[in-house]
């Protein structure tokens, strides 16, 4: 009987599924046809992801979902716009549906007991991957994979210090402090936190750095042009500018060559993704650092999926490799980023 009902429910099921999630946020699950689900005996997954704001996240995407397809697991993929409340509608379509695991990027770290609790009480385990969640109960998520923003932050801090310890003598004398411009990413996103964290944890003890100027590009290219167009008119003796990602630094390199500023040169940029735009400017000069985020998680998260699907435990923190690209490596190394 089970056996007859989980048969349906996929057949009956995603058909229906997809309907309600692609009317309730512009999903895009991958089509299936019913003769395509009969053949079909893998698990399914409900993917919530956050949106289509950066190159990283669209790689980050693909990569799950081709990492699905190659598993042959069935992926129902919801878009959440940017917006939690789409993230929760969709767990919560995930959790009518009854899907095997659900794993999401929580776009922010609070406000997601509810849904997990509903999660819990459905028996459906929750992979958080990408950015962390903050949750009384920790027993909610069976794990997280994703990246140590605190590690990136601090290596950022880390480049600032190097840079101007080593600059010290072609400093002007009078000069005391360097004014360090900041841009924020998503509000309350674990990712920015962390890399805003480590960043000041590096600096703390050296009040010669300053940050004169933080806001959240909330990591588009849009706003880090905007906000580089009021500081850049607030500020004239800028030293640093730290990017929480390459989208908003890629806004930043426009608006300071529209101003007749050379990015890398006038300013030290440090920026964190290492989207191939990111290796290019560090080429051409116009940024000094890239510090690695590795969006291309798909295979490891499926692996962990059909774990989790298979009633085994999961490694409850699991960080993916990254590494630092300086201006003074040997650049012609770096791999094709695809991304
Ligand atoms: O740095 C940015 C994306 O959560 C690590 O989100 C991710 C961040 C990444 O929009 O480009």
């Amino acid at each position: 009987m089970v056996l007859i009902r989980k048969k349906f429910r996929k057949q009956f099921g995603i058909i229906i599924f997809m309907i309600l999630i692609s009317s309730l946020i512009g999903c895009s699950a991958q089509k299936k046809d019913a003769s395509q689900i009969e053949k079909d005996d893998g698990i399914i997954v409900g993917f919530s992801q956050i949106g289509a704001e950066s190159a990283w996240r669209t790689c980050n995407t693909r990569s799950v979902q081709d990492a699905a397809a190659e598993r042959g697991v069935q992926l129902v993929y919801a878009n959440a716009e940017q917006k939690q409340e789409n993230q929760i509608k969709a767990l919560r379509s995930f959790i009518a549906y009854q899907v095997d695991v659900i794993v999401f990027v929580p776009i922010v770290t609070d406000g997601w007991d509810n849904v997990l609790q509903e999660a819990r009480d459905a028996g459906i385990p929750v992979l958080v991957t990408d950015r962390k969640i903050d949750v009384e109960d920790q027993s909610l998520y069976a794990g997280f994979i994703g990246t140590d923003s605190l590690k990136e932050g601090r290596n950022a801090g880390l480049f600032v210090l190097d840079t101007f310890e080593h600059k010290r003598e072609q400093l002007d004398p009078a000069k005391d402090h360097i004014n360090i411009v900041e841009l924020f990413g998503t509000e309350g996103s674990s990712v920015a936190l962390g890399r805003a964290e480590g960043f000041r944890e590096v600096l703390k003890s050296h009040p010669e750095y300053r940050i004169v100027y933080s806001k959240s590009g909330d990591f588009l290219r849009s706003k880090g042009y905007e906000l580089a167009v009021e500081f850049l008119e607030m500020y004239d003796d800028i030293d640093v500018i730290y990017s929480h990602n390459d989208g908003m630094t890629l806004g930043v390199i426009e608006a300071m060559e529209e101003r007749g500023l050379r990015p890398g040169k006038d300013i030290v940029i440090i920026t964190i993704d290492a989207q191939q735009a990111a290796i290019d400017a560090l080429r051409e000069g116009k940024v000094n650092c890239v510090i690695e985020c590795n969006p291309k998680t798909g295979p490891e998260i499926i692996k962990l999926a059909e774990k989790l699907a298979a009633g085994e435990s999961i490694p409850r923190l699991q960080y993916v490799h990254e590494q630092v690209f300086y201006e003074t490596d040997d650049l012609s190394l770096i791999e094709p980023r695809g991304y």
